[in-house]
């Protein structure tokens, strides 16, 4: 090969190369630039139950207090008043209805409790409700400070994750010697009277079992103490 052809041949490789460069530093500046998804929920507003009766609402267990979600391109992240616990009577839940079509139920559902789960999924569907994506990552889950943060399984399968559809943020501590319950949630979007796109069955169906699951632990953590 003469030297005019491996220029030549460097010059080709660079023109296929470029604009790959261009695309991955472009995606980059818009996976750092954007800002985040967040909203925010008032400290001490931890509600106090004992059996089933709501007895007053304050500044109960700071590491169940909720002060903010946030989602960035990449994460969900939970912050407290103070160090989430991974132990025996906790529950953290996370719960995000991602952008879709109108027969949309994509999610993604994170728990850390008991300090026996750990895990967080992204169930994504098409257009005719089958399943796409399916990615269920245990483990995921750490503490760090007072948040408690977790990588988005398949995150860059999903649209407009900077724009959720619907929100539910939850954490508990179930005391059963006294028979006291303590929780704190936020939420965002409406779930019933939204968009079409919120209001698809699959949609509401995805939320009820999220809730059903919290019931199911909380069950189960009581009829093991007694
Ligand atoms: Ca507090
Ligand atoms: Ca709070």
């Amino acid at each position: 090969m003469t030297r005019t052809e491996v220029c030549e041949n460097m010059k080709k490789k660079t023109i296929f190369v470029l604009p790959v460069i261009c695309l991955l530093i472009l995606i980059q500046i818009i996976i750092v630039d954007s800002p985040p998804y967040s909203i925010t929920d008032p400290i001490d507003d931890v509600r106090h139950y004992q059996n089933t009766t709501l007895v007053s609402t304050g500044d109960f267990h700071d590491e169940i207090d909720i002060k903010e979600f946030i989602v960035n391109s990449l994460d969900m992240i939970m912050v407290f008043d103070d160090i989430p616990l991974y132990l025996t009577d906790y529950i953290y839940v996370m719960t995000v209805f991602w952008d879709g079509d109108s027969n949309s139920d994509n999610y993604t559902y994170a728990q850390f409790s008991g300090g026996t789960i750990n895990q967080v999924g992204t169930y994504l569907f098409d257009s005719q409700g089958l399943p796409v994506v399916l990615n269920i990552t245990p483990g995921a889950i750490t503490t760090i400070g007072d948040t408690l943060k977790t990588r988005i399984p398949s995150f860059a399968l999903i649209q407009d994750i900077l724009n959720p559809q619907y929100v539910s943020v939850h954490a508990s501590y179930i005391e059963i010697a006294g028979q006291n319950y303590y929780t704190d949630n936020l939420t965002d979007g409406d779930p019933i009277s939204g968009t079409p796109t919120n209001g698809s069955p699959g949609y509401q169906f995805g939320i009820v079992i999220s809730g059903i699951c919290v019931l199911v632990i909380v069950g189960v953590y009581l009829t093991r103490k007694k």
